[in-house]
């Protein structure tokens, strides 16, 4: 089925300049960007995204993090995209993800880990309304679907 997914890159992926090599791992996977932008968040969405961790340990710093300084916001679509993404970015904890992920070959720290991405549908609906209007996000054909998702597509 297909499926649309949020994608952050996270403050360290701008300052450590490594959007355009992150979003072309997504890209040369075949998934299609339908919404894009880069943003410097506020408290009150933060606490928004990430409202399901609101009162562990780890929010406060988590808050502070994701608004240290501009991210950038991705919608990305494929049949399968929400599992996709998710394992593309590797696990939460750098140490644990598999060599080949971008937090597997690209961070070192869970509190620098890069990425964010939504973990099942309700999440991604949410999501991809926190951080997009309607209108940003597009529907559009590509040519090239044929030969990364079949002739059917
Ligand atoms: P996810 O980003 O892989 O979905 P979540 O469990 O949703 O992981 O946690 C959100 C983010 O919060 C993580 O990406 C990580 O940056 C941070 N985080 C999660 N657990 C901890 C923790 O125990 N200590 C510090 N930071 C954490
Ligand atoms: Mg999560």
């Amino acid at each position: 089925m297909v499926e649309r997914t949020l994608v952050l890159v996270k403050p360290d992926g701008v300052q450590r300049q490594l959007v355009g090599r992150i979003v072309a791992r997504y890209e040369e996977r075949g998934l299609k960007i339908v919404g894009l932008k880069l943003v410097h968040v506020d408290r009150a969405l933060a606490e928004r995204h990430y409202a399901v961790h609101k009162g562990k340990p780890f929010f406060e710093g988590l808050v502070a993090f994701i608004t240290s300084g501009p991210l950038v916001a991705l919608a990305l679509e494929a049949p399968n995209a929400i599992g996709l993404v998710r394992t593309m970015n590797g696990a939460t904890k750098p140490a644990e993800a598999a060599p080949g992920t971008i937090r597997g070959d690209l961070a070192i720290e869970m509190g620098q880990n890069l990425v964010h991405a939504s973990d099942s549908p309700e999440s991604a609906a949410t999501e991809l309304a926190i951080w997009f209007a309607p209108g940003e996000l597009l529907s559009f054909d590509r040519e090239i679907d044929r030969w990364v998702l079949g002739p059917q597509s």
